[in-house]
């Protein structure tokens, strides 16, 4: 093992929390494979052999999108081509599909929509409820739940925009939108998006209503390893803060999202190398000690990748999705569907057992497209505790 890994390894084994400087060692150091070892200890202490997945469906509603931001090549304008929106029937319809394909959950993102009003969210929150009541809605990033609330000419109340889509329908927030936590990388790369602090406190006011989230950070682009570590430390803190003031909800996975260079206006980058993808996951397991889940996302890291990513601190995949807009597998259409089998195998062939769990990482008995969670009432927070 690197020397310098040496009493990081010390730290972990006694459940003390990694600093910053530990962080930047495990950055720099050569000594990958000792790296994931620790990432994998911390892992198998939380979860054992257990890999989690979920029989889900993405649905991103429209690509017509406000912001331009350097790093996205899903979004359109008005008139553009290629530009779509779903209607509420539609929505409805692939969400009774979905349903009854199967699936638990409904995963909902789209652009800021310039000119949909307000009630387009909540009523499409109910029509989902209607057509699929057992699915359950994640839906809007914090980006788009602050969109919303000045569409409903509420713009500080997040509170009140939230309490209204949890009305509606709505089970908890995906973790989108955080980008990377710096002001620099924010003005360069998604200027006019919100910033750290809307984004945290979107995320906050979700956790004070009972409302699980989820966090991610993308990227491979033109941020520092000093930005990746402070985007982490943030996430950290903010969950810290939840889990002190005992809020009934809080965050429940990291999911780190590798840049897909595209045809987006940052598309001359080469994107993230393999590598740097499984440090980052790494990484993200053993900074976020008070993170239950690290995800791998395989639409974005392929499915053989999310295999081997399960031996370096991910212990749950994202999930059987079948269609997905923003970023596509490498000659992928927007179909992009893996089967129930295919997922099951992908995590025994890597020595860990398959789980299906339902967005609030329940464990799920199933029967064909027939499913009941096992324990509907977990213990809050039973799943914290490197
Ligand atoms: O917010 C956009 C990112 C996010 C690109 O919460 C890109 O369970 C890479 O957040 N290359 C949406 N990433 C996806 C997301 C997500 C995915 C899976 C599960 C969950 C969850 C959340 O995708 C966006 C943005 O950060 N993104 N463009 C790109 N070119």
């Amino acid at each position: 093992m690197d020397h310098a890994l040496i009493p990081i390894a010390d730290k972990i084994d006694a459940g003390r929390r990694l600093s910053l400087e530990d962080g930047r060692t495990l950055f720099a150091t050569g000594d990958l494979w000792s790296l994931g070892q620790l990432a994998d200890r911390v892992r198998r202490r939380l979860h054992g052999d257990v890999t989690y997945y979920n029989i889900n469906r993405h649905l991103n509603y429209s690509n017509l999108c406000a912001l331009s931001c350097q790093f996205c090549s899903f979004y359109r304008k008005p008139g553009q081509p290629g530009e779509y929106q779903y209607s509420l029937e539609q929505i409805a319809a692939e969400a009774a599909q979905a349903a009854a394909n199967g699936a638990t959950e409904i995963h909902i993102v789209g652009g800021l929509h310039p000119y949909l009003p307000f009630s387009y969210y909540t009523d499409m929150l109910r029509a989902i409820r209607q057509s699929a009541p057992t699915l359950h809605i994640k839906a809007f990033t914090a980006v788009e739940i602050v969109h919303l609330a000045r569409i409903s000419k509420r713009p500080r109340d997040l509170e009140a925009v939230l309490t209204d889509l949890q009305t509606a329908g709505l089970g908890s927030l995906p973790g989108g939108g955080a980008e990377v936590f710096d002001d620099r990388v924010h003005d360069q790369a998604f200027k006019g998006k919100i910033r750290s602090d809307q984004w945290l406190a979107v995320h906050e006011t979700a956790h004070r209503l009972g409302l699980m989230t989820n966090a991610t950070i993308l990227y491979g682009h033109i941020e520092s390893i000093e930005d990746r570590l402070h985007h982490l430390l943030l996430l950290r803190a903010a969950q810290d803060r939840a889990l002190a003031a005992n809020l009934p909800a809080r965050f429940q996975t990291v999911i780190p999202l590798p840049f897909i260079p595209d045809d987006s206006a940052l598309g001359r980058l080469p994107g993230p190398t393999g590598l740097d993808d499984i440090r980052m996951l790494a990484v993200s397991r053993l900074m976020l000690d008070n993170f239950a889940h690290v995800k791998a996302f395989w639409i974005m890291q392929t499915l053989p990748f999310s295999q081997l990513s399960l031996s370096f601190g991910v212990d749950d995949i994202d999930g059987t999705v079948v269609w997905y807009d923003i970023t596509k597998v490498a000659g992928a259409s927007t179909h992009q569907e893996v089967g129930v089998r295919e997922l099951r195998m992908a995590i025994r062939q890597a020595g860990f057992q398959p789980v299906e769990r339902d967005t609030l990482y329940r464990r799920v008995i199933r029967h064909g497209p027939n499913w009941r969670v096992d324990d509907p009432t977990p213990a809050p927070g039973s799943e914290v505790g490197v």
